[in-house]
């Protein structure tokens, strides 16, 4: 078989997750219950109908080959699955004229839960799986039934799957409504996170005062600025742009970086301890006595992938601090870089 040409399938600022790994994302476990798993399709149907995972197994099961990518940077191309068409059950309860949403529900503490226009679903062939590449779905990632939205970023695609239920109107997701990520969710057009609207004199005085701690500035833009010593501690810096800025010694703990971007940036001495880091850019920072320990570093970048030839490896020696089980998070590509030197 031909080598695919991964770079012609990936979509913009997505990297291959290690070939054997299939990262664990968001809750790790469904909600402990003594009733047996079952799934539920209601709201705007004729038919609300509720099926045992027994009655759901036995239904013919069909295969289903298609690449997620996950918001925070990794991919995983051509999963191999198998279950049910979404659009075979919901015709089973027909659907009324007046349903444009499915919201998905699942099974878990939080009763996380997304949603998608109806249309979306059916057209981007949306599907509920029980196995995945051969083997019965893991608990942590969604077994006994979850499912799987082509086409979408992956937290569109709801683990641990109890009850769907077609709306007039949209009701927003757990992630979409809590972390502003975006209700649409295509990753051709990298649609990750809605940005906020910021008063610009509010944040030129905060930067000022070197001062962002706590505060919300998702997608705050930041490329060049002098802010040495900057005091970051738990603010939510989702999406920022913080390339070839001079952050020597700031302090970003328990700061929110998702998918933020220190390419280039001077963070000599600066401090992530329990940051989230996912998905987030370091090529050609400088990291002598840059401090990770606890960060989550899911699809977070610290050399260049074979295609960006333009850029160069971040700095990093033995004052640089990780510790060993951050780095599984890693591309095998980054996990060599990141040791090599450590
Ligand atoms: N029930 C539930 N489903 C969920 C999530 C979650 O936190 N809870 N996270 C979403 C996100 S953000 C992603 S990337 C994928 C991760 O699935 P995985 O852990 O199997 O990789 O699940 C999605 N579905
Ligand atoms: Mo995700």
């Amino acid at each position: 078989m031909a080598p695919r040409d991964d770079s012609a399938t990936l979509p913009p600022n997505q990297a291959l997750a290690s070939p054997h790994k299939w990262p664990l994302v968001g809750e790790h476990a469904p909600r402990p219950s003594p009733a047996p798993w079952s799934l539920t399709i209601d709201g705007l149907v004729d038919h609300p109908r509720t099926w045992s995972l027994a009655e759901l197994r036995a239904l013919p099961q069909r295969d289903f080959t298609t690449d997620i990518h996950c918001v925070t940077r990794w991919s995983k191309l051509g999963m191999r699955f198998s279950g049910l068409p979404l659009a075979d059950l919901l015709a089973a309860c027909g659907p009324v004229p007046a349903a444009r949403f499915a919201s998905f529900t699942a099974r878990s503490a939080r009763d996380h839960s997304t949603s998608l226009p109806l249309a979306d679903a059916l057209e981007l062939g949306a599907f509920i799986a029980f196995t995945a590449n051969g083997a019965e779905l893991a608990v942590k990632h969604g077994g006994p039934m979850r499912t799987i939205v082509p086409g979408r970023y992956f937290y569109k695609s709801l683990k641990w799957l109890e009850r769907i239920e077609l709306l007039p109107q949209d009701r927003l997701g757990w992630w979409e409504d809590h972390a502003g990520y975006h209700n649409n969710a295509d990753p051709v057009y990298e649609q990750r996170y809605v940005s906020r609207q910021h008063d610009r004199r509010a944040i030129m005085a905060m930067i000022q005062r070197r001062d962002l701690s706590g505060q919300d500035l998702l997608g705050l833009q930041a490329p060049g600025i002098s802010l040495g010593g900057l005091n970051a501690v738990g603010a939510l810096l989702r999406d920022a742009d913080f390339r070839g800025a001079l952050l020597n010694a700031a302090n970003f703990t328990q700061a929110n970086l998702s998918n933020a971007h220190f390419d280039r940036a001077d963070l000599r001495d600066a401090s992530f301890r329990d940051a989230d880091l996912e998905g987030s850019s370091f090529l050609g920072a400088d990291l002598r006595g840059t401090d990770f320990s606890g960060a989550s570093l899911f699809g977070a970048t610290f050399c260049p992938e074979p295609a960006e030839t333009e850029a160069k490896p971040a700095r990093h020696d033995h004052t640089t601090r990780f510790q060993p089980d951050q780095l599984e998070a890693l591309t095998e590509r980054q996990i060599n870089f990141l040791t090599s030197r450590l």
